[in-house]
C-alpha cells in the first residue's frame, strides 16, 4: 500500500515551508510520517541553498502529536522513541540555520515539543498548546521535558505538564512561549516574511550562534566562550563577513550570500 504523504516541502527562494499534512488526524504523526520528516529536515539541513525553514501544519491543527489510532504504535516503543521522536529535535535544533514555526492551530504532545525545539515561534489566535502527555499518563517526550523548563522556567513548566491544560495564544505570549500572535489568515505570510528577512542574514553566522546559544543552555560560561573564539576564527575567514564590513564601510547594505 503506498503511504499518504504526510507533510510537503515548498521552495520559495532561500526560504523552505514544511507543511505537516494529515489534517484529517489533525496532523498527528505516525512512525513512518516522523521518518519521513527526518530525512526532509536534513535534507534541508545540508542544502546550503535552503537558509531558513518555516515549519506549519495543514488544516486546524499544527500538530497532535503521536497517532493515538496508530496499529501497534505502542510496539517498541523505546525504539520509535530514539529513530523517530529524537532525530526530530536533533535535526531542527541541530540545523545550521533559522527554523520558524507557524503555529496555525493545536500543538500538542510531541507536536509542542517539535514547536518547542524551532527558533522562532508564531502562533494564531485560536491556536492552543497543550503538553497532552499527562492527559494520557505518558511523560513528555521528543525533548519537551528540557525545552519547556528552558523557556518558562521549571515551575510553569511542570504546572504546564501535570495539568496538561490547553495554554491560548495570549497565555502563550505572556509566557514568551511563542514571539508573536497574528490572526490566523495572516500567520503564515507573516512567517514566511521573517523567514525571508532571516534568510537574507549572513546563515552561517546564524547558525553558529544557534549553536553557540544552544550550548550556552547547558555549559559553563567557559566552555561557551572557547566555542565563541572556535566559531569566531571561521566566521571571520567568511565571505559574509568581508562582504559585511565592505557593506559597512562604503555606507550600502549588505547583500550576504551564506557562505
Ligand atoms: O505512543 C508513543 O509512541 C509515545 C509517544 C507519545 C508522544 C505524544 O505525542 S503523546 C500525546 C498524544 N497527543 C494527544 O494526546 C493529543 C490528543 N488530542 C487532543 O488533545 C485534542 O484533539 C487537541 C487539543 C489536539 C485538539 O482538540 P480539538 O477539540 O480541537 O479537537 P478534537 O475534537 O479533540 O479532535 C478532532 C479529531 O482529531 C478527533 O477525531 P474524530 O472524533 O473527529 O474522529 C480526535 O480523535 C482526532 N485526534 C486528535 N488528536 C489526535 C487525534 N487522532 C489521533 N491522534 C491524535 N493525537
Amino acid at each position: 500500500m503506498t503511504e499518504e504523504p504526510a507533510h510537503r516541502v515548498e521552495r520559495d527562494g532561500a526560504v523552505a515551508t514544511v507543511t505537516l499534512d494529515r489534517p484529517d488526524a489533525l496532523n498527528a504523526q505516525t512512525r513512518a510520517s516522523r521518518r519521513a520528516l527526518v530525512g526532509d529536515l536534513r535534507a534541508l539541513s545540508a542544502d546550503d541553498g535552503v537558509r531558513c525553514v518555516v515549519l506549519t501544519g495543514a488544516g486546524r491543527a499544527f500538530c497532535a502529536g503521536q497517532d493515538l489510532r496508530e496499529e501497534n504504535a505502542l510496539e517498541n516503543v523505546d525504539a520509535t522513541i530514539r529513530e523517530t521522536y529524537i532525530p526530530i529535535v536533533e535535526a531542527i535544533v541541530g540545523m545550521p540555520k533559522p527554523v520558524v514555526a507557524a503555529i496555525n492551530g493545536a500543538a500538542a504532545g510531541a507536536g509542542l515539543s517539535i514547536a518547542l525545539a524551532c527558533d522562532v515561534r508564531y502562533m494564531a489566535e485560536g491556536a492552543v498548546l497543550m503538553m497532552a502527555f499527562s492527559n494520557i499518563a505518558l511523560v513528555p517526550d521528543c525533548g519537551g521535558s528540557w525545552l519547556l523548563p528552558h523557556i518558562v522556567g521549571y515551575a510553569r513548566a511542570f504546572e504546564l505538564a501535570a495539568t496538561g491544560r490547553r495554554v491560548a495564544a495570549d497565555e502563550a505570549l505572556a509566557l514568551d512561549l511563542v514571539q508573536r500572535v497574528l490572526p490566523a489568515d495572516e500567520l503564515l505570510a507573516a512567517a514566511q516574511a521573517t523567514a525571508g528577512a532571516l534568510a537574507a542574514r549572513p546563515t552561517l553566522a546564524l547558525g553558529w550562534t544557534k549553536r553557540l546559544m544552544r550550548a550556552a543552555e547547558q555549559g559553563s560560561l567557559a566552555d561557551v566562550m572557547e566555542l565563541e573564539a572556535q566559531l569566531q576564527v571561521a566566521a571571520v575567514a567568511s565571505s559574509d563577513h568581508a562582504e559585511g564590513v565592505n557593506a559597512f564601510l562604503e555606507k550600502r547594505d549588505a547583500r550576504f550570500e551564506g557562505r
